[in-house]
């Protein structure tokens, strides 16, 4: 039986079409209803696009050794495969404020010196014999070495050895360009003259003295490698007075041996031990979190959904997406994100 248009539902109709021509008249003017579109600007809790994934070092290291027979470092400027978060194709992030990706240098090689606004760290993952140089300092490259360049820290890197050399490359790049800030320059000379040695910023800076005069403030560490030989013995003195957080394991953060604050304003980063059989809590924050496996085996649950992960293996838990690590052998993580910035900036939350 055909029902005639109810008076209420006709009345809603023609508050619709009232309201829609006024939307059509507040466009022509660059401005728009925020009654519409609140509930999405609003949430309840973070929302990200962001999703979890991880990349398998087996597969990362025969398409990035690929790229060494497609494109020479001179070609490329910087020979790196971009991790691409799955939620976030083509936007050259890892999560919604980071980009990540997997860089090789092959023997002979040379990255030419450059600089920019969006500070970068290494995680070295493979190879030995590459060095990369910032700020007039000659940092040599090993397995787990976590290397800082710095805001407009000028670096270049080679590769003087015999083995192709892999490492993770994190930059703050989603963040600056958030901000519409970047800039960036070359120089005239490929390399910097480099007369710093190798480890030198750490022995001037994180050994308990100061070079007198050096400034109390600094927004980023003076040290530029951090090394793994360095900071693993740290994490056994921990495992061994027991010295385990239930979420995280036994774990450092890298701080600015100035002030004991962030490696930088815009990233921190975290090395943590899980011992054999560990089986953490669950934890989340609102920093979106990037993982890459130092040692061992173990299995991370991310939002549910387990991840299986062993040695250079790479991975991303979201902002606020709850995760939890199980270690099968003793192993070790390295961790970055963009806590430090949202420190700053009052934001940052934890639970469980
Ligand atoms: C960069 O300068 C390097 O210097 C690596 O090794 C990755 C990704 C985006 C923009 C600049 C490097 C980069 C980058």
């Amino acid at each position: 039986m055909a029902v005639a248009a109810s008076p209420t539902a006709d009345a809603k109709h023609n508050i619709q079409a009232a309201r829609q021509a006024y939307y059509d008249k507040a466009a022509k003017f660059h401005m728009a209803p925020l009654w519409e579109v609140l509930k999405g600007l609003v949430t309840p809790e973070p929302k990200t696009r962001c999703q979890p994934a991880l990349w398998k070092f087996d597969d990362v290291k025969s398409l990035i050794l690929e790229a060494g027979d497609v494109i020479t470092t001179e070609e490329a400027e910087r020979r790196v495969l971009v991790l691409e978060n799955p939620g976030l194709p083509g936007q050259s992030r890892v999560t919604h404020s980071l980009f990540a990706g997997i860089q090789l240098i092959l023997p002979g090689e040379i990255a030419d010196v450059h600089r920019h606004v969006a500070s970068a760290i290494r995680f070295v993952l493979e190879g030995e014999g590459a060095y990369t140089a910032v700020e007039g300092e000659k940092a040599l490259m090993n397995h787990g070495d976590f290397i800082i360049t710095a805001n407009w820290a000028p670096h270049d890197h080679g590769n003087p050895g015999k083995e192709p050399v892999m490492w993770l490359d994190v930059l703050d790049m989603p963040t600056i360009n958030h901000f519409e800030t970047s800039f960036a320059e070359h120089f005239e000379e490929k390399m910097q003259k480099t007369n710093h040695a190798d480890g030198d910023s750490f022995d001037r800076y994180a050994s308990g003295v100061l070079p007198d005069g050096s400034p109390a403030h600094l927004n980023r560490t003076p040290v530029i490698n951090y090394p793994y030989a360095k900071m693993r013995p740290i994490l056994q003195r921990l495992k061994n007075t027991g010295d385990i957080d239930k979420r995280h394991g036994a774990r450092v953060r890298y701080a600015n041996p100035v002030n004991g604050g962030p490696v930088l304003p815009t990233m921190g980063a975290y090395l943590a031990l899980l011992p054999k059989g560990f089986k953490g809590e669950p934890y989340r924050s609102t920093d979106g979190m990037i993982f890459a496996v130092a040692e061992g085996t173990g299995t991370t649950i991310i939002d549910g959904q387990p991840f299986d992960w062993k040695v250079n293996d790479v991975f991303v838990v979201p902002p606020w997406k709850r995760y939890q690590h199980n270690a099968a052998e003793e192993a070790v993580l390295f961790s970055i994100s963009d806590r430090p910035a949202q420190e700053a900036l009052g934001i940052w939350r934890e639970g469980n």
